[in-house]
């Protein structure tokens, strides 16, 4: 009988899921998620919100160059859990919420979503090109993230969550 175990999966563009075979190698399962063993991708959240490509915090000259900010998910094993999902702009004319229902931008405070957690390859929620929101100098500070307890309330202790800053100068 099997006690419970860790087991580390290191993998590349090659060696990307089980039973591969050139991932043979010291604790190689030749058997596809064999009992008792955990996909190290179901410990992994995907959420993801970038600004031109950036994880993390980006300059711009006012008006140029064009912001585009995009959210992604991908909650593998999260999938169809109800979540509160949240989606705010922290700007110096104040303070924005992303509906996702009517997919614009408002002032009232609340969640964004709320329903089973989905994927989403690249989506676009703000692109100056086509908004007023991102128009005099200042630090902008987009939130992404979302909590397993669909109260409408940000619960801190299961919040999975990304940010981005876009500075204007
Ligand atoms: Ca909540």
């Amino acid at each position: 009988m099997r006690g419970p175990h860790l087991h580390l999966e290191l993998r590349d563009n090659i060696c990307h899921d089980w039973g591969v075979n050139q991932c043979r190698g010291t604790g190689y399962s030749a058997t596809s998620k064999p009992d008792g063993w955990l996909d190290p991708s179901d410990f992994i959240r995907g959420l993801d919100i970038e600004a031109n490509g950036a994880d993390s915090v980006i300059k711009v000259n006012k008006g140029l160059p064009p912001v585009s900010v995009k959210i992604s998910l991908d909650p593998r094993a999260d999938i169809d859990k109800n979540v509160d999902l949240w989606i705010f702009a922290f700007t110096p004319s104040g303070n924005y919420t992303y509906d996702w229902n009517t997919k614009a931008w408002r002032q009232e405070a609340g969640a964004s979503y709320q329903g089973p957690l989905f994927k989403l390859s690249s989506y676009e929620i703000l692109n100056t090109a086509s908004s007023s929101l991102l128009t005099a100098k200042g630090t902008y500070t987009f939130d992404f993230g979302y909590d397993f307890n669909m109260n409408g309330s940000i619960d801190f202790d299961q919040l999975v969550a990304d940010s981005v800053k876009v500075i204007v100068k």
